[in-house]
């Protein structure tokens, strides 16, 4: 009996060795480079917390490849200067980062809200790639270098306005 378990785990285990073996080896601290967004302005633009009509509670959140790191969120406030720092790793050699940035307002009992942060319609949150070698971030009408300020906002629905910056390690 003792043998069968043992057998399938480690079945199991080379499985998902062989699955998980790239994503390993990227996230080594070796191999790692960082993208650092770096939020320093959010202001609400309209009403972002409407069911409960106070004021907005926001946070952040960046994604690269699938992996998302989230600020903490600011209870009660339509303008914030937060300086929150988020360190995304992304592995070596794999060309410029995707990344998407979101602002988000906070919940309680429900989902929180995605707020609109994007001048485009039906779209709420920033796509932009970042050149990890040369420092510069692409996807925007013009190219930033690393450190520039950002500035970005929406005009749906529950819209706020944005100042970022961005920056690498390696
Ligand atoms: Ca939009």
């Amino acid at each position: 009996m003792r043998f069968g378990v043992g057998a399938s785990f480690l079945k199991f285990v080379s499985l998902a060795g062989v699955a998980v073996a790239p994503l390993i080896a990227g996230a080594a601290p070796a191999a790692a480079d960082e993208v650092i967004v770096r939020v320093e302005h959010v202001l609400a633009l309209d009403q972002v917390d409407l069911p409960t009509a106070g004021q907005a509670d926001f946070f952040a959140q960046v994604t690269i490849n699938g992996r998302t790191v989230k600020s903490k969120f600011i209870r009660r406030a339509d303008e914030i200067r937060p300086d929150w720092v988020m360190v995304v790793p992304v592995r070596r050699h794999h060309g410029p980062a995707r990344v998407k940035l979101e602002i988000l307002d906070h919940n309680v009992l429900t989902k929180s809200t995605l707020v609109d942060i994007n001048r485009l319609p039906d779209k709420r949150d920033l796509d932009f790639e970042v050149d990890m070698r040369r420092c510069t971030v692409t996807g925007f009408a013009e190219t930033y270098k690393c450190g520039d300020p950002i500035k970005r906002a929406g005009d749906e629905r529950r819209r706020a306005q944005i100042t970022f910056t961005v920056d690498v390690r390696r």
